[in-house]
């Protein structure tokens, strides 16, 4: 695989493509980074943007994780010191999970997010941006039904880290998207470049495949859950034998939850996947690629309950070494 394309395999958007070409033909000293708001327990949306930063410390960039302990008080996640107890406990998950300790920095926002010069910028900025779109940006990211002045001012300061980290690109989740088109659009007014941004998937909610998953409703997977907890949970998943599964009759969309964890969070991982079966079932069948397995879904030859049964083992075995963290 090429440098391009491994940087960008399984993102959903890429912003643009020519500026990632660009850092692609000279990854040498380049930063990407991601930032998240410290929850106590690694996830499934947590792990699929760091699958996305082992694929750019393969590529040969530097990784920051940004601990954002202001921006997870800003939206109204604690107080300071759960917060920070909280993002300690996460950085050890993180490493666990995979990422290369000594490649990978990590960063508390309040190191340098209150810092005079950081304040300033951030009014200078506050000056360009308006509170509509502010709370546009934030539409999928706040918590709580309210709209306060601290949720303005979080999208604004998330375009700020990107200058203040001094990262090449920005890496987040879809539902980030519109405040890393505000850092776009407004970070030129103070002086900075637009950054360029790449986008990962929202995986669908494994009981229904309807919406996202999410820790706060529906069923997810993290590195709290037990074996039999993930086995539960996978072989309730909504598994149609198909990629494009009907919308409900509600009209909404759905998605096929256990191919799309298939996709982004085992076959970049393992690169090969084996789904065994009895020998009276036609014996264990052999994967090399997301490709082959989806088709086998949907011909039959791969009948669901199997494939429920294999993604089980795999994300076990996924999740096994921030389960092990968490214990001690
Ligand atoms: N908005 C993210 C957290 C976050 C991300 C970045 I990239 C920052 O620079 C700051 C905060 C979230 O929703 O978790």
């Amino acid at each position: 695989m090429d440098a391009y394309d491994l940087i960008t395999r399984n993102a959903s958007e890429v912003v643009t493509e020519d500026e990632v070409r660009a850092l692609a033909d000279d990854p040498e000293g380049k930063r990407a980074y991601v930032g998240y708001e410290p929850s106590g327990v690694l996830h499934i949306g947590h792990m699929l943007t760091a699958n996305k930063l082992i694929d750019l410390q393969a590529a040969g960039f530097e990784v920051v994780v940004l601990l954002a302990d202001v921006h997870a008080y800003l939206n109204g996640k604690g107080t300071f010191e759960e917060i920070r107890e909280t993002a300690e406990r996460m950085k050890a998950q993180f490493i666990a999970y995979g990422l290369d300790e000594s490649q990978t920095e990590f960063v508390l926002g309040s190191e340098y997010q209150l810092d005079e010069s950081y304040v300033l910028d951030l009014h200078a900025l506050e000056l360009e941006t308006t509170l509509s779109r502010a709370e546009r940006a934030m539409a999928e990211i706040k918590s709580g039904d309210g709209v306060t002045v601290a949720q303005a001012v979080y999208p604004i300061m998330q375009a700020l880290d990107i200058v203040y980290l001094d990262v090449d690109l920005a890496i987040g989740g879809m539902e980030q998207r519109k405040v890393h088109m505000l850092a776009r659009d407004t970070l030129p007014s103070i002086g900075e470049e637009s950054p360029t941004c790449m986008h990962t998937p929202l995986i669908a909610d494994l009981g229904t495949g309807i919406g996202k998953m999410s820790s706060s409703e529906g069923v997810t997977i993290s590195m709290e859950d037990s074996t039999e907890d993930i086995e539960d949970k996978v072989n309730g998943a909504f598994c149609p034998p198909t990629a494009d599964p009907d919308p409900t009759d509600e009209g909404e969309e759905r998605e096929n939850p256990v191919l799309q964890i298939f996709e982004y969070h085992v076959f970049p991982r393992f690169e090969r996947v084996v789904v065994e079966r009895p020998d009276q079932y036609g014996g264990n069948l052999d994967y090399d690629d997301y490709e082959s397995l989806e088709a086998d879904l949907e011909s039959g030859e791969l009948h669901p309950a199997d494939a429920k049964g294999a993604l089980a083992d795999y994300l076990d075995e996924l999740i096994e070494p921030g389960r092990a963290k968490i214990a001690e």
